[in-house]
Formats: structure tokens, sequence, C-alpha cells
């Protein structure tokens, strides 16, 4: 990684305890760097891998990973300008259409972003969009749920990274297509949430193309001692701002060429 390890096994697992707590019982808890103002980013993947490892230990399956921060829109509403990455299980993933309860979650929010499937592993150091686009099977359009564990949605990058990512649900759905019939660059995406527009932007926002933010998510998972297997279901980033949802809300994300993703919320 690119800074050091400060914390000790014990801390890891303290944290861990305190983030998987605050996950699975849907409380806010202060963010981690308030008790360790020394913590890097390395502690914090410390924390998001130790966290992966109690999930998987526990029989959630690993469907895939996604990036965070790599658009403008959302680098400036969260207040980091790095990109990261988390993680994503079965237990996360939600129909499309379907009702999202809420009760289980802190303060929800909403995010349009475009996913991709693989059809090849890939593994970092040096991964590039190129070779993203060559090893994708197809693209789909999503919407993550992120639900900072943080109060007040309020975070640095170790704490955030810790909670891994803010992770909490997430929608595929629409239209997916082949990367060679598409201009990922260009889409369009706007996002409504009961019936009135609240977001729009193009996929561009995202590290100036998706597969830019895959790539850089292969390298840090090279970092981690990781790869991108083959099959795995990767989100590009949040294209618009998040978008706060609660009971009785009902969101629509349209994208250009790969239609429409739907949910309501509990
Ligand atoms: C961090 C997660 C960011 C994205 O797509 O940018 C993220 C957060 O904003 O809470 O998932
Ligand atoms: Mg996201």
């Amino acid at each position: 990684m690119s800074s050091n390890l400060t914390l000790s096994r014990e801390d890891i697992v303290r944290l861990c305890e305190r983030v998987e707590g605050a996950q699975t019982r849907a409380y806010a808890i202060p963010k981690l760097t308030d008790e360790y103002p020394d913590m890097t980013i390395a502690d914090g993947y410390a924390v998001q891998s130790e966290l992966r490892r109690r999930f998987i230990a526990k029989g959630h399956k690993l469907v895939g990973w996604k990036a965070g921060l790599t658009s403008k829109a959302k680098m400036q509403q969260m207040g980091v300008s790095v990109p990261s990455i988390g993680f994503l299980t079965d237990r996360m993933a939600r129909p499309e259409n379907s009702a999202i309860t809420t009760s289980d979650l802190v303060h929800p929010r909403v995010e349009c972003e475009v996913a991709f499937v693989m059809k090849e592993t890939l593994q970092g150091p040096g991964c590039t969009a190129a070779d993203v686009l060559a090893a994708t099977d197809y693209v789909l359009p999503a919407v993550e749920i992120i639900d900072s564990r943080f109060s007040g949605f309020k975070f640095d990058l170790a704490s955030v990274i810790a909670d891994n990512g803010s992770s909490a649900r997430f929608v595929g759905g629409g239209r997916p297509r082949y990367v060679e019939d598409l201009d990922l660059r260009t889409l369009g995406v706007v996002m409504e949430k009961n019936g009135e527009l609240v977001g729009m932007a193009a996929s561009a926002a995202v590290l100036g193309h998706p597969a830019e933010a895959v790539a850089m998510l292969v390298n840090i998972l090279a970092e981690l001692g990781e790869n991108l297997p083959a099959g795995s279901f990767v989100m590009s980033g949040g294209i618009t701002e998040a978008v706060p949802v609660k009971p009785g809300d009902s969101v629509v994300a349209r994208f250009q060429e790969l239609g429409s993703v739907s949910m309501r919320f509990t």
C-alpha cells in the first residue's frame, strides 16, 4: 500500500468489530479517525479486509467489488479526493423493482453507476482501461444504495475504507450490453425520485471513462494481494451525487442505451 500500517492487529480487530456492529445493527458511530487520528489508507484496507474475512466465514458470498469516489460530483459531495474500493456480497444484492427496507439502514442514499460483469480474471498492477474492456463480458446499469455508518455521513478516506466504502445494497437491471456496442464516455444518466429529477450527468464523470475506475480498482486489489476474478460484478462509482432516500420514496435511474433501474423504499 502507498501508506503504511499504523494499527496493531488488536486495533484492527477492535475497529472491525465496531464497524461490523454498526453495519449489522444499523447505528451510527463516530468516524474511526476521531480515536485513531493517524490511521492511514492501509489501515483502512486492513479493517475492510478483516470485515470481508468475517462475512465470508459467516457464509456471505463475495460477488464482486465497487469503486468509490471516482467522480468529481462524489468527491466534492464527500470532501475526499482519492478513489477507494469496497467489496460486494450476495447479501447486499436486491432485485430490480423490489421494495428495499430502510429500517436496517442508518441514512441510505442512492447513486447511479455503470456496472461491469467480467468474463476474464484481471490482475494488477498496471491494469489499464483497455485491459478492462477486453476482459468485460457486458455492462449494465446499476443503483448503489450507500449507507455510511459514520454520524452525519461525514468521514475521511481511512474511515470510509474501513466501513467498506459505505456499501450497503445494490440493484442491477436495465439492459445488459456489450462494451463494443457503446461509447461508455458519453452515456447520459438521469435519476428521478418520486417522479422528480434529482440528478443528471454523463458517464465520463467517472475518471473520464468508467473502465478507468475498474482499472484503478484492479490495481488497488493487487496492492491488497487480490485479483478480480472472472464472473465478478463491479460497480464503477457514482456518476451523480448521492441522494438521500426514506420510506415511501421511489427511485428510477434512466441510462441512455442501457435502460432503467427502479426500486422503492419501505
Ligand atoms: C463513499 C462511497 C462512494 C461511490 O460510488 O462514489 C461510492 C460514500 O460516498 O459514502 O460508493
Ligand atoms: Mg457507489
